[in-house]
């Protein structure tokens, strides 16, 4: 079988043809995200000493309720990583999902590596940022320091992944100028050009994280720590893959995975609730707005420029 690269998956006999590479007795699922974790964790260990973070123990392995789906959990720390983890749901050639993130310590400014990729048999969702530790629409400095060099990245990827469409603001506030949000027909071809992108940017993230020089000021630490929380607050909360999720390991294990593990520290490096970030979300009962969104979407085509400037294009 010699699959073809540029076939898009649309009837049942070439998908199961393309997407299937037999080795010996195994079957491998070519879109599988597996190759991506292995890529970065060896990537990883060749530049900094990473070891197993506690929370292995309690995560490493959940079937999913529908008895299809794996989903399989890594974590690690470093010395300039709070945690480093991965979680991969493998539902066979019809979803494949990878929420990949590292988040540094609070000592350190640099940005938090961010690779979201929800892939059904027809389509695909994908996030791909170093997204900023600090607001980088009105934080000038921040936006300069980390991605003005990093534009290039960016513009090499801006035609062969482009832009996915209406984003809701608060995402927007979220990523980067050199964010890749995109959404795509599955296929190998794509498949292959997500994994070199995913390899520059990871690539860069290490450069950053080599580079980065720790903070002497409590003041400057705290601020990271207090930007770190309310991002995994944000995402704890509102993350898109959150009905998923629940819907394949149910409501209770969700919650725990969410809180636990994928945003990790929401409980831990600060007190401030979501409200206390968020409190255009309170409704007058004093509970949770449900709602993703209270911006609403909007920036149809990317709102940054080649030089990573805001256009207001929406
Ligand atoms: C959809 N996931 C999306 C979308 C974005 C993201 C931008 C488009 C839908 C939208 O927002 O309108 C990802 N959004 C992000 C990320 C940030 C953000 C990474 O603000 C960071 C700040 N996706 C996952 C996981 C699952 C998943 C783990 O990362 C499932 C377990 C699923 N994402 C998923 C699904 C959709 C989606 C099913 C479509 C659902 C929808 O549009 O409501």
């Amino acid at each position: 079988l010699n699959p073809c690269s540029r076939c898009q998956y649309n009837n049942r006999t070439n998908k199961f043809i393309e997407n299937k590479i037999k080795l010996g007795t195994q079957i491998v699922s070519a879109l599988s995200y597996q190759k991506f974790v292995d890529f970065a964790v060896d990537e990883t260990k060749h530049r900094t000493h990473l070891i197993p973070s506690p929370l292995q123990e309690k995560f490493s392995h959940i079937q999913a309720v529908d008895g299809k789906a794996k989903i399989d959990f890594l974590s690690f720390e470093a010395s300039k990583i709070r945690l480093l983890r991965s979680m991969h749901i493998d539902g066979g050639d019809s979803l494949q999902v990878l929420d990949f993130g590292i988040f540094p310590n609070v000592a350190f400014d640099m940005p938090i590596f961010c690779a979201n990729f929800f892939t059904s048999s027809s389509m695909s969702i994908i996030v791909l940022d170093l997204n900023p530790l600090h607001d980088v629409i009105s934080n000038r400095e921040y936006k300069e320091k980390y991605y003005k060099s990093l534009m290039p990245l960016s513009i090499k990827y801006a035609e062969l992944l482009p832009w996915g469409g209406k984003l809701t603001g608060e995402s927007l506030r979220f990523f980067s100028p050199i964010v890749i949000w995109t959404r795509f027909t599955s296929s190998q071809h794509k498949g292959d050009i997500l994994f070199d992108a995913f390899n520059d940017y990871y690539k860069t993230w290490l450069d950053l994280m080599e580079h980065a020089v720790q903070e002497q000021s409590p003041a400057q630490v705290m601020l990271n720590s207090e930007a770190q929380h309310k991002y995994l607050t944000w995402r704890a909360e509102k993350d898109p893959g959150h009905s998923l999720l629940k819907k394949l390991v149910g409501e209770a294990k969700a919650r725990d995975v969410l809180r636990s593990f994928l945003f990790n520290g929401v409980d831990e490096l600060s007190r401030k609730t979501f409200l206390d970030y968020f409190p255009e979300y309170k409704l007058e009962d004093g509970s949770i707005n449900d709602k993703r969104s209270m911006m609403g979407k909007s920036f149809e085509n990317r709102p940054w420029d080649s030089k990573g400037e805001l256009v207001d294009n929406c």
